[in-house]
């Protein structure tokens, strides 16, 4: 029936011109792995590039999903449009959660210059990886100025989501030791802005510090701003926005955008081939009675693990 309603043509068209229903459909089809997802895609690859794609991530609670709001409503303001994508379970982007937080989001769920997108994050078998470019792409397409993609992360399983963006935005706030650490490890990779959030709490000031300290240690040049910010007042959110806009136009200056996109188109295209690969492989060995038994001869220690690699990538792959 959906597919009687929207023919490909249409669809492609609708995603377009920002059509709201015609992008909620594009992203449903992305998000279930529809066949149909991929030509829509492949048609309107060509006009993406334009967005500037800005990646939030952090640990749960810090308020991501409240900052991503107050920065729409700063760029709405301004008359930009914007598109959201979130992949964070813990706080999904709906109309109650949102309106719980006073944050006036509900204004932008009517707002034809604004889409935003909550994924599902069990996704088909090609993974959140590949649903989030899509998702993006398609944004893209409908000529949002701003897109966000927001994603939990304390470095380590989804940062590749963020894998999209032209600018990473890291969301902390008092209390974010776990991702200090991290930082300071070297487990998480250095973001390009740092959002100290809940200035209002009394110690903000001295996760600042701490911060501050870690970050002065990274090279001059990959350091980032970092600001205090206050998601449900709005302080020190167009601060924020003029961060991230002095990021990607030291980018530009230096010429560095487009060697940025190069390597994370390349970086997707490889996430998501190697996730399918992944999928493939279980799936093979799953149903194949051979290769399990190829399994069970490695656990009788009558096969050595490798000659089971080898055997498996054989058959798999028809690679030796
Ligand atoms: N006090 C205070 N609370 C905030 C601020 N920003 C967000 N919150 C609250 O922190 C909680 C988590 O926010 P949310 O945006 O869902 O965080 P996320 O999980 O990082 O997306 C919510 O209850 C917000 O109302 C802030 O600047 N100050
Ligand atoms: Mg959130």
């Amino acid at each position: 029936m959906a597919r009687k309603e929207w023919p490909l043509d249409d669809l492609t068209k609708g995603v377009r011109a920002g059509d709201r229903r015609a992008l909620a459909r594009a992203i449903s089809l992305v998000e279930n792995g529809d066949p149909l997802a991929y030509p829509l895609v492949r048609e309107l690859y060509p006009e993406t590039g334009r967005a500037v794609v800005i990646g939030v991530t952090g640990p749960p609670g810090v308020g991501k999903s409240s900052l991503i709001a107050a920065l729409v409503e700063h760029l709405r303001g301004r008359d930009r449009t914007v598109g959201v994508v979130s992949v964070d379970p813990s706080s999904p982007f709906s109309r109650g959660a949102l309106l719980g937080d006073r944050i006036r989001l509900v204004d932008h769920f009517l707002d034809p210059g604004v889409f935003i997108r909550s994924m599902g994050t069990r996704g088909h078998q090609g993974g959140l990886a590949e649903t989030t470019l899509q998702a993006v792409l398609l944004l893209d397409a409908s000529r949002k100025d701003v897109i966000f993609v927001e994603t939990v992360g304390a470095g380590q399983s989804e940062v590749e989501v963020t894998g999209i963006a032209d600018t990473v935005l890291l969301v902390l706030m008092p209390g974010s030791g776990d991702s200090v650490q991290a930082l300071k490890a070297g487990i998480m990779e250095i973001p390009d802005v740092i959002a100290v959030n809940k200035m209002d709490h009394p110690a903000s000031k001295t996760m600042l510090n701490e911060v501050r300290s870690i970050v002065g240690l990274a090279d001059p040049d990959r350091r980032p701003a970092i600001i205090l910010t206050e998601a449900l007042g709005g302080q020190n959110v167009p601060e924020l926005w003029e961060k991230v806009e002095e990021h990607r136009a030291g980018l530009e200056r230096d010429g560095k955008l487009e060697e940025r996109r190069r390597r994370n188109l390349s970086r997707e295209v490889f996430a998501v081939a190697s996730s399918r690969a992944k999928a493939h492989l279980q799936a093979a060995v799953a149903d194949d009675p051979e290769l399990q038994r190829v399994l069970e001869a490695v656990e009788r220690r009558e096969l050595d693990p490798l000659t089971a690699v080898r055997e498996i990538m054989e058959k798999v792959f028809k690679i030796g």
